[in-house]
């Protein structure tokens, strides 16, 4: 279903210092929203929270069955491009775990590649979080889910990074942060995965995001340093470090929302941080709702901490 709508008032996003409306979807509980540029247009592709009912999911959990893809060319009017991937249609993930976890899409060789988490029905391979790649022409889709997860990755909240010479990396969550080079084909690993080093040794830790600004590379992550995750990041001069913990994003949620999850790009020349509060859902953090905010940097090339603009 392709659903046009205009998002609730007019925020002038993209003015230098601008600030949104937040949230910026609301006809549908959303969370870890990965905003890529393509076609000179931007797209979101976030998980998906719904109300399970009795017998689905985990009772007060995440519970998510599908992955819609949002696009705006002007960051306030938002084109809801309808299910592109549901848990129900994909060979390999077990069809009632309604936990399609954190994914993220890049275009690659004419192609757009979206990864996306969730508990495979095979369980004799291991229980936890597989990767799945799904393949299509358009960012819009029709995507074709590949008929087996990717082997050798366990694990949550995949984002793959393509450098400016052309190679392909992704980064997941397990406990700890991983990252691997992809092979040109962008559904194997190119070598044995590594654990990220360096990074905080307490606290929950997932959710990597890396973008490269000015020849740096920014590892960013959601971390809980208290109760709740904030936004932080560690900087390097490669793809795959060694990174140095740098600074905090984005302080804790100021509505107790237990978890935050971040994505960073350039459009139009203004940077954005892309993230997520329960603002749809005060009482239950786990149905949540995407925010965008305005990002600077400091002429250091440290990233200026975002204060969230709420509703
Ligand atoms: O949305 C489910 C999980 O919550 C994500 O995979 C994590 O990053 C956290 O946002």
């Amino acid at each position: 279903m392709k659903k046009q709508f205009l998002s609730i008032l007019l925020p002038l996003l993209a003015g230098a210092g601008a600030q949104a409306q937040n949230p910026f979807i609301t006809n549908q509980f959303t969370a870890d929203p990965s905003a890529r540029v393509f076609n000179n247009r931007v797209y979101v592709y976030p998980s998906h929270d719904i109300k399970c009912g009795p017998g689905q999911g985990r009772p007060n959990w995440f519970c998510m069955e599908d992955y819609h893809v949002f696009s705006s060319d002007n960051l306030t009017d938002w084109t809801d491009h309808g299910v592109i991937v549901s848990q129900d249609k994909t060979n390999w993930t077990a069809p009632t775990a309604y936990s399609m976890w954190a994914p993220d899409c890049v275009y690659r060789n004419g192609k757009y590649y979206f990864y996306f988490p969730a508990p495979a029905k095979d369980t004799t391979k291991g229980r936890g979080f597989s990767i799945g790649v799904a393949i299509a022409d358009k960012p819009e889709g029709p995507f074709t889910p590949q008929p087996e997860p990717m082997a050798n990755v366990r694990g949550i909240d995949p984002n793959v990074f393509i450098d400016k010479d052309g190679q392909a990396y992704m980064y997941w969550a397990q406990g700890n942060l991983y990252m691997a080079k992809l092979k040109e084909n962008m559904l194997e690993l190119d070598g044995e995965p590594v654990v990220i080093a360096n990074m905080p040794t307490q606290g929950l830790k997932e959710g990597p995001w890396l973008f490269e600004r000015g020849g740096k590379y920014y590892l960013t992550y959601p971390h809980v340093r208290n109760k709740t995750e904030s936004l932080e990041y560690a900087m390097g001069n490669t793809p795959m470090g060694p990174f140095t913990v740098t600074g905090v994003i984005m302080d804790e949620s100021p509505t107790g929302c237990w978890t935050n999850h971040q994505s960073i790009m350039e459009y139009n020349k203004q940077w954005y941080l892309f993230y997520h509060n329960n603002d749809l859902s005060p009482r239950f953090d786990k149905n949540r709702s995407i925010r965008i905010d305005s990002l600077f940097f400091e002429p250091d090339g440290t990233i200026r901490k975002v204060i969230p603009t709420l509703r």
